[in-house]
């Protein structure tokens, strides 16, 4: 293929297409499951089929793309895969909306961003692509589903859940928001429903020790799952109830509770259960009040984060409590609204000295507040409207006086075990995993609702179970339930008539297990485990911190699940995991307040009225604000490599980037200058060039390793700028390793260079360069080295050394340490890459 050597522009409108016609002729970027080279596979977080590619997605896909590419050229066989999850309810949504089916529009997007991703020249293996909304993918995810029913870590139970009146659904936790639903804003109700579970929570501990194992895993991910998971020590114990006048049928006499801080014993005030708890419901029986109350807590929001900034809000049950360490003493028994039914017992002491969500209940219902922990010599301050939670000792608590919190929780579990009213425990804050959604587009759960049988698996030999496709979306609720015939099956295992499960999967079921399924996709089964063995864990993952907690943990889950099972050799899904951050841009408003696209603004003006414009915040791209920039008129604009390079330009890795005017254009001018670069080839050598050269080769690397991608561009800028100061032309050796360090980031171009000067094979293909360690000797300095400010040797370090290393350097020079006698001094100086100087 020649290239014309002559075109004083690079023309990317032709380079574009033309190089990822090669590659994908060639097959450049297919895994090869059979190659002998070291295997590593590099994974961003695959696309949800909403409708376009957005910025985001580029960023995130453009430095997977960097890391696989030079994995490539390091020598190593790259899996590196595309895909969609494609369930969820955004398809719903549109059907009901526009009318349009679900699967035409998701396979439509599909198309679409398949498109666009095709356009930014990824190397990516197409010949992985999968789609989770297709049977050959659910299917086998149903198969795994009941592999997992088999194993005893799926089961069903009538539980409480988060209704969205308005949606229909159920919606986790993290869906409600200020008591409403995050989609519809309809206030969220309290259902029962019979739904299906993964005990997520029998690898609980697992979860949490795996993570000491994630060294590259970024802290605060790790952080955050450990919180989530939550394991805490403490104890739980039995209240007795106080003889009460009055007798309420069916009471039982004593309930447990649970407490992180059994050392606060004695600064209770009042004892609570939730508005769930057996006692509130028996005691509602014979008390109207009460039962009213219990209904309103119900129909309040529900949410973890919500109850902590709902008023506290309580009800006396006129029930009092016998004090576990004094039997003289009692506490008041109420139904309150900050304590869970589904965490630890679902019932409290409250202490409202030092636990704030009891101090504001204590306020409102005039409880006391005794203190019982204290810094040294404040055991009488007052506590006012901030509870004590920080360190101190035990006062005003009898035995325990003087003690550490950690002491006197020792001494009070060890007091309750011994005296047989409570014991110590762990509990977690992790819950299993609720993985029923009452929606069509998703995974239908593989079971058949048998009067007579029960809960009967679909058999093996009838999976998949295919999503009807002539459903309807012209009333709320599941499409599924109301299908005229679908659901209506014959049992299995009796043949009476029987129905079909009618929900469907949690759509992160359906991305907990996708990198295994593109490690490898046999059409008989989810995998197979010898070959997702060759490439997991994942070397590296990419994708936006939002999923720092769910899809991780529970595609960590099923991992271990699938470990459990038999079913793969990992325990660990990704071995390494970066979360980038978000690309950001301007929002404009016009005179009159409307959010104006960046296109409809001009020097300030709005284009249309011109009416001058408010500059607002620079915030995340979203289409309400209308401050988002389309990655195909960019491309059709500046080329696919100046969008990449921008991407990775600018902003660390992990920091937002703000996408603007200027620096796109800074790509884009950088294409050009690369492209003349080109043109000054000479075959004089030219040893400053050839130091730079390896120089940078050595820099990019550890950048590239380290995911410094705006390091990595910022030294090509220096290596480009120190080129073309350069009067002579370029040698060849200094021009080839010029486009090797910018071919992952500018794949196009750095091919057009490539054949531009007389190459035949691909770039892609080449082996990425290796510094030699001679032509970076530039990098040391030489230090003087003085003894009570008298020179007495230099040594020749490398630039930049810390301190320590040349403390360590000096004190065992000979010179050095005759000076002092063998001594040694008293303190050292270091100016860095300068002088060290000893003081005697
Ligand atoms: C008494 C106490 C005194 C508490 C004190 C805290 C501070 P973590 O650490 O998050 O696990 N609790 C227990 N079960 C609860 C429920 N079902 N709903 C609401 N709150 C509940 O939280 C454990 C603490 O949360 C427990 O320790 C309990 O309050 C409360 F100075 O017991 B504590
Ligand atoms: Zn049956």
């Amino acid at each position: 293929m020649p290239v014309d050597a002559t075109p004083a522009k690079f023309d990317f409108r032709a380079a574009d297409s033309r190089w990822q016609a090669a590659w994908t002729e060639r097959g450049t970027f297919r895994a090869d499951d059979a190659s002998p080279k070291p295997k590593t596979y590099i994974l961003e977080m695959f696309p949800y089929p909403s409708g376009r590619i957005h910025m985001g997605h580029v960023r995130n896909y453009t430095m997977g793309d960097v890391i696989a590419r030079v994995r490539r050229m390091q020598g190593m066989e790259v899996l590196h895969p595309m895909g969609w999850d494609a369930f969820g309810m955004p398809a719903e949504n549109a059907a009901m909306e526009r009318g349009v089916h679900p699967g035409d529009w998701t396979r439509s997007n599909i198309k679409a961003m398949r498109g666009q991703l095709q356009r930014l020249g990824f190397g990516l293996d197409w010949s992985r692509e999968l789609a989770t909304c297709e049977p050959d993918y659910y299917g086998h995810e149903q198969a795994l589903f009941l592999d997992l029913l088999d194993a005893g870590l799926v089961y069903r139970k009538l539980s409480a859940v988060n209704w969205d009146p308005i949606d229909m659904t159920v919606l986790a936790n993290e869906q409600v928001v200020d008591g409403k639903g995050w989609r519809s804003g309809a206030v969220v109700e309290r259902r029962k429903l019979s739904q299906w579970f993964l005990r997520i929570t029998d690898f609980a501990d697992e979860l949490l020790d795996g993570l000491t194992t994630l060294s590259e895993w970024p802290d605060k991910v790790r952080l955050m799952q450990e919180n989530w998971i939550g394991k805490s020590q403490g104890l739980r114990f039995t209240f007795q109830l106080a003889e009460s006048g009055n007798v309420i049928s069916d009471l039982p006499s004593s309930f447990d509770v649970f407490t992180t801080r059994p050392d606060t014993l004695f600064g209770a005030s009042f004892a609570a259960v939730a508005a769930d708890h057996p006692l509130a419901t028996a005691c509602a029986a014979s008390d109207p009040d009460l039962a009213q109350f219990i209904t309103e807590l119900r129909a309040s929001g529900t949410a973890a984060a919500e109850i902590e900034t709902q008023e506290k809000r309580g009800y006396d049950t006129g029930l009092s409590v016998v004090h576990p360490l004094d039997p003289s003493l009692r506490l008041p028994v109420f139904v309150a609204n900050f304590v869970l039914m589904d965490y630890g017992t679902g019932a409290i002491f409250g202490c409202p000295a030092h636990d704030q969500r009891d101090l504001d209940f204590a306020r409102k219902y005039m409880l006391p507040v005794p203190r019982v922990v204290a810094p040294a010599g404040e055991a009488e301050a007052p506590i006012v409207d901030e509870a004590y939670t920080g360190p101190g000792v035990l006062v005003h608590s009898r035995f325990l006086d003087g003690m550490t919190i950690d002491d006197a929780k020792r001494a009070v579990i060890t007091k309750a075990e011994t005296e047989g009213w409570g014991t110590g425990t762990t509990i977690w804050r992790l819950r299993d995993w609720g993985v029923s959604r009452q929606r069509y587009w998703g995974t239908p759960i593989p079971i058949i609702h048998c009067e007579a049988c029960g809960a009967v698996p679909v058999p093996r030999e009838q999976l998949p179970v295919v999503l009807p496709e002539d459903v309807t979306f012209d009333v709320p609720g599941n499409p599924l339930d109301r299908h005229p015939t679908w659901k209506h099956v014959a049992c299995p295992t009796c043949a009476g008539p029987a129905v079909r499960e009618t929900d469907t999967l949690d759509t992160f079921v359906n991305s907990s297990w996708y990198f295994m399924r593109f490690a490898s996709a046999p059409a008989s089964a989810p995998f197979d485990r010898a070959m997702v063995d060759q490439w997991l864990p994942v070397a590296q993952y990419i994708g936006g911190v939002e999923h720092a907690i769910l899809h991780l943990l529970y595609a960590r889950f099923w991992t271990r699940a699938m470990h459990h099972i038999g079913r793969l050799s990992a325990s660990e899904p990704f071995a390494g995991l970066f979360t980038q951050g978000m690309v950001t841009h301007e929002t404009y408003r016009s005179a009159d307040g409307r959010w104006l696209e960046p296109g409809e603004v001009g020097g300030g003006i709005e284009r249309a009225t011109g009416e001058p414009v408010s500059v607002g915040r620079v915030e995340k791209m979203s289409k309400s604000k209308k401050n988002t920039v389309d990655p195909d008129a960019m491309i059709d604009r500046y080329g696919a490599d100046a969008v990449r390079w921008f991407m990775l330009s600018d902003s660390p890795p992990e920091r937002d980037l703000a996408w603007s005017e200027a620096g796109i254009e800074g790509a884009w001018r950088f294409v050009q200058r690369v492209w003349k670069l080109t043109e000054r080839t000479s075959t004089a050598p030219n040893d400053g060039l050839l130091r730079l050269a390896h120089r940078s080769v050595a820099q990019v690397t550890a950048d590239l390793d380290r995911l410094h991608f705006n390091k990595a561009v910022a030294r090509l800028y220096e290596f480009a700028n120190g080129c073309e100061k350069s009067k002579a032309g370029l040698p060849p050796e200094v021009i080839d390793i010029f486009l090797k360090l910018l071919t992952p980031m500018m794949p196009h171009l750095a091919e057009q260079c490539w054949a531009r000067l007389g190459h035949t094979g691909l770039i892609a293909d080449e082996a990425w360069p290796v510094a030699d360690p001679l032509l970076l000797e530039d990098d040391a300095v030489t230090i003087a080295v003085q003894v009570n400010g008298k020179l007495k040797d230099t040594i020749v370090i490398p630039k930049g050394s810390s301190r320590e290393e040349v403390e360590a350097l000096v004190l065992a020079l000979e010179k050095v340490q005759r000076a002092l006698n063998g001594g040694a001094p008293r303190k050292i100086i270091v100016v860095p890459d300068r002088l060290v100087n000893l003081v005697a």
